[in-house]
């Protein structure tokens, strides 16, 4: 292991290496693949998907999480267990704390992995689907610190858009507001994570991974301070149908509402009551849209490498 800066973000030997010779490396969140992401034995499976796909495509994976009081970027395979076994969530705000009080164990959301990807270096992130702006964010001030990382962190950050529980209008206008692109790849619309159309325009398309990276090459050079958010849309065969998950979608929000909870508790929780609802075909759903996202991912980190 190399170390960064100091020994608060411990960079893996197999990434820091990639990073010097200039090959293309893809960061991940960790909540996805813990028990707070996707139940067992399904998280273990969508990770080794979207690190196959990584691979596959001539990348390095690095996986962010928290691992002995340190921020990791990359693992070994023996670490893997750890962390697909953690529950204690860290965000970008819980970074600090983790580190500084050299938790034994924490998976990293969006927002912690961006900052993360960023500290080592990397330009490109893939995850399934971001936070956003909760539908009763009015009342609940419910937004996802993933957008402000977004508009904070400059990597680009490849998702499936965002789940259809979120008020996805609100989320994209949150984005505009904070200066972040958001571009569609191959398609016109801002995708809801399970279906592939929101029904809501994306500002930008673009069709090659060619052309993603050369936003990615453009902001380096502009001095552009944030992110960049390339939703993809899941693939076709693996789309939910939308009448079916709407009704799922509107049980599991009364039911959040019901349990009365706030904070870092309501994802969870509601993507919880989602996979019952759908009687668990969300789930192949979830790992088709995370591995197709990695292979997307890692198609944009080859292009940036190779025009820079
Ligand atoms: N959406 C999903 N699956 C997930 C998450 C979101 O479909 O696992 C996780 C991601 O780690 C994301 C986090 O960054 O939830 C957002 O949590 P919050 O809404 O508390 O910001
Ligand atoms: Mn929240």
């Amino acid at each position: 292991m190399s170390d960064v800066d100091n020994d608060s973000v411990v960079v893996s030997e197999e990434v820091s290496d990639a990073l010097a010779d200039g090959k293309p490396v893809v960061a991940l969140e960790s909540t996805i693949f813990s028990s707070l992401g996707l139940p067992a034995p399904d998280n273990g499976e969508a990770y080794r998907r979207c690190i196959g796909a990584i691979r596959d495509g001539g990348g390095v994976p690095a996986l962010t999480t928290i691992l002995d009081g340190h921020g990791r970027v990359g693992i070994v395979d023996d670490e893997l267990e750890r962390v697909l076994a953690c529950s204690r969530k860290v965000a970008s705000r819980e970074l600090p704390v983790a580190i500084g009080l050299r938790w034994e164990a924490g998976v990293t959301t969006v927002s912690a992995s961006l900052a993360l990807a960023a500290v080592a270096g990397i330009k490109v992130f893939a995850t399934g689907g971001i936070g956003g702006v909760h539908r009763d964010s009015e009342i609940s001030s419910d937004i996802s610190a993933d957008l402000d990382a977004l508009a904070r962190y400059p990597v680009g950050c490849v998702s499936a858009g965002a789940k259809a529980f979120l008020d996805l209008a609100r989320t994209l206008e949150y984005l505009e507001t904070k200066g972040v692109p958001v571009v569609g790849l191959g398609t016109d619309h801002f995708p809801a994570f399970y279906t592939r159309s929101s029904g809501l325009d994306v500002p930008v398309r673009v069709d090659s991974a060619e052309e993603a990276a050369a936003i990615l090459v453009a902001g380096d050079s502009v001095g552009h301070r944030g992110g960049v958010l390339f939703a993809v849309p899941i693939p076709e065969a693996d789309a939910l149908d939308e009448a079916r998950l709407d009704a799922a979608l509107d049980g599991a929000l009364r039911d959040a509402s019901t349990a009365g909870l706030t904070g870092p508790a309501v994802t969870p929780f509601v993507l919880g009551r989602i996979m019952e609802a759908t009687e668990g075909r969300s789930i192949p759903a979830n790992l088709a849209l995370a591995e197709n996202n990695a292979r997307v991912g890692v198609a944009i980190a080859a292009a940036y490498a190779g025009q820079r």
